[in-house]
C-alpha cells in the first residue's frame, strides 16, 4: 500500500491541510492519507488552551466524509516530545511492506537537514514535498532536493500545488474576535463545516467571547458559585419542592455530560438550573404569558400548552435571571421537543432532563443513562423514540418538531 502521512499541530485543521493531503493522494496515486496530529511539538508550546483530544476530534470531523483519509493518533498519544524520526521509524516498523510518504511543505524541506536524525527519516519514508506553483520556488526546491538526495540518500517526490492563503494562526485570531457575520465568510472558506461547528459547539479559541453570560460579564470560575447560588435561591422560592429537586438533578447531570463530552460545565450547569424555571405556571397561565410577551405559539403548543414552559422559560431566564448567552437560551427553548441538528449544549440539556437521577418512570432508563456517556447520539435517539411511543400510548398530541428531531438523530 502507498500511505501518505500528513503531520502537523492542526490547531485547528483547515482546508489548506486537506487540500495538500488530497493533492498528494491524487498526484502520487496513494491508497490512503493519514492525518497525524502531533503531541507537544519539540519546538513550540501550544498558544491556545485547546487540548490534544479536541485537536484530534477536529481532525476526525474534517476527514469524516473523505473515504481515503483517516486520523492517526500515533504521535498525539506519545506523551511529551515527539520527534518525527521516532514516529516515522515506529510507523515503518508497523508497516514494513507499505510505502510511506511523509507529506511536507517546501519551507520544511529547507529545514530538513536541521531536524533530529534526518538520515533515519530519509530511510523510513519518501518525502512528498508540496511546492507552490511558481518558477523560482520550484527551481530552489529542485536544487535543495538534489542536495538532500546526495547527503542523506533521501527519496523525494514533488507535489505541484497552488498557494492557499490559510493559516491556523490567522484562523485562531479571527475566531478570538467571535463568530459573527463579518468573520463568518472567511471562516467558512478556511474551515471544513464540521470543524467550524465543532469549534463553535465547544467554544474553542474564545469564539463565543462576544456572547455574554450575564449583563455584567462572562462566567469566570470565581463568579460561578455566586451566580449558581443566586439562581438556586430564586428557584427554590418559585418551584414546588419536587420540581426543584428535579432541577438540581438536571443541573448536575448536565455538568457531568459536559465533562464527558468536552463542554464548559459551568455553562451546562446554569442551563440545567434554569431549564424548567417557567414550570410553576399552569397551561392557561403559560398561554396568557406567551401571548402577552409576544412569543409565537404553534398549533401543537395551542393544543398542549404545557409545551410552552420551554419558550417561556427561556424568556424568564433572560429577563428575570439576567442570562444573555444565546446558547443557554436556545437550549432551554428546545429542551422539551429537541430540534434537528441541536448544538452540543442543546443535546446535553435535552438528555440531562431525561436521565437525571430523580427520574424513575421511563423504560430503558439504565440503558439510556449508560449510552449518554458512551454513545451520545444513540442515547438521544432512544430518548426521542421512547418519548414518541409514550405520547402515542397516552394519546397525546405529538409536536412535529419532536418527529423531525427523531428522524434527524436516526440518520446520525
Ligand atoms: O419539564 P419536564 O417534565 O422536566 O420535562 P420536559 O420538558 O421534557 O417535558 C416532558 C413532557 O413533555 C413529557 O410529558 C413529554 C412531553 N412532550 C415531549 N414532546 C412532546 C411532549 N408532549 C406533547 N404533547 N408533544 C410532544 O411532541
Ligand atoms: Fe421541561
Ligand atoms: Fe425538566
Amino acid at each position: 500500500m502507498k500511505i501518505g502521512i500528513l503531520g502537523g499541530t492542526f490547531n485547528p485543521i483547515h482546508n489548506g491541510h486537506l487540500y495538500i493531503a488530497a493533492e498528494a493522494y491524487r498526484q502520487l496515486g496513494l491508497d490512503t492519507v493519514w492525518i497525524m496530529p502531533d503531541g507537544i511539538p519539540p519546538h513550540k508550546g501550544l498558544e491556545s488552551n485547546v487540548t490534544r483530544f479536541e485537536r484530534i476530534e477536529m481532525c476526525e470531523a474534517a476527514v469524516k466524509s473523505i473515504p481515503y483519509m483517516k486520523v492517526s493518533d500515533t504521535e498525539i498519544r506519545s506523551d511529551g516530545r515527539s520527534y518525527s524520526y521516532l514516529t516515522l521509524t515506529r510507523l515503518k516498523e508497523m508497516h514494513p511492506d507499505d510505502e510511506l510518504f511523509f507529506i511536507i511543505g517546501e519551507d520544511s524541506l529547507d529545514m530538513f537537514s536541521s531536524w533530529v536524525h534526518p538520515e533515519i527519516i530519509a530511510k523510513a519514508v519518501t518525502l512528498a514535498v508540496a511546492v507552490r506553483h511558481d518558477d523560482d520556488v520550484v527551481r530552489d526546491t529542485l536544487s535543495m532536493c538534489s542536495q538532500l538526495k546526495a547527503q542523506f540518500g533521501a527519496r523525494i517526490e514533488l507535489l505541484e500545488t497552488e498557494y492557499m492563503d490559510i493559516s491556523s494562526s490567522e484562523i485562531r485570531d479571527l475566531l478570538s474576535g467571535g463568530i459573527y457575520p463579518g468573520s463568518l465568510g472567511k471562516l467558512k472558506l478556511s474551515l471544513p463545516a464540521p470543524v467550524l461547528k465543532y469549534i463553535a459547539d465547544h467554544r474553542l479559541y474564545g469564539c463565543m467571547k462576544g456572547k455574554k453570560m450575564s449583563p455584567k460579564e462572562d462566567i469566570k470560575p470565581s463568579d460561578f458559585p455566586k451566580i449558581k447560588q443566586d439562581i438556586e435561591k430564586k428557584l427554590e422560592k418559585k418551584l414546588k419542592p419536587s420540581r426543584y429537586t428535579h432541577t438540581i438533578g438536571v443541573a448536575y447531570t448536565a455538568a457531568s455530560l459536559a465533562m464527558a463530552h468536552g463542554y464548559p460545565m459551568d455553562v451546562a450547569f446554569i442551563a440545567g438550573l434554569l431549564h424548567d424555571c417557567a414550570k410553576y405556571m399552569s397551561p392557561d397561565e403559560l398561554l396568557d404569558f406567551c401571548q402577552k410577551k409576544k412569543i409565537d405559539i404553534t398549533t401543537a403548543e395551542k393544543r398542549s400548552p404545557q409545551l410552552l414552559h420551554a419558550k417561556a422559560g427561556a424568556y424568564l431566564a433572560k429577563h428575570e435571571y439576567g442570562i444573555e448567552d444565546e446558547e443557554i437560551l436556545n437550549a432551554i427553548t428546545v429542551h422539551t421537543t429537541g430540534m434537528p441538528g441541536m448544538s452540543l449544549l442543546d443535546e446535553i440539556l435535552f438528555t440531562a432532563d431525561y436521565i437525571e437521577p430523580n427520574r424513575d418512570k421511563a423504560k430503558r432508563l439504565t440503558e439510556i443513562r449508560q449510552a449518554a456517556f458512551k454513545n451520545f447520539h444513540l442515547a438521544i435517539q432512544m430518548i426521542l423514540s421512547d418519548t414518541i411511543d409514550y405520547l402515542k400510548e397516552t394519546g397525546k398530541d405529538i409536536d412535529e418538531t419532536t418527529y423531525r428531531t427523531y428522524e434527524y438523530y436516526k440518520e446520525q
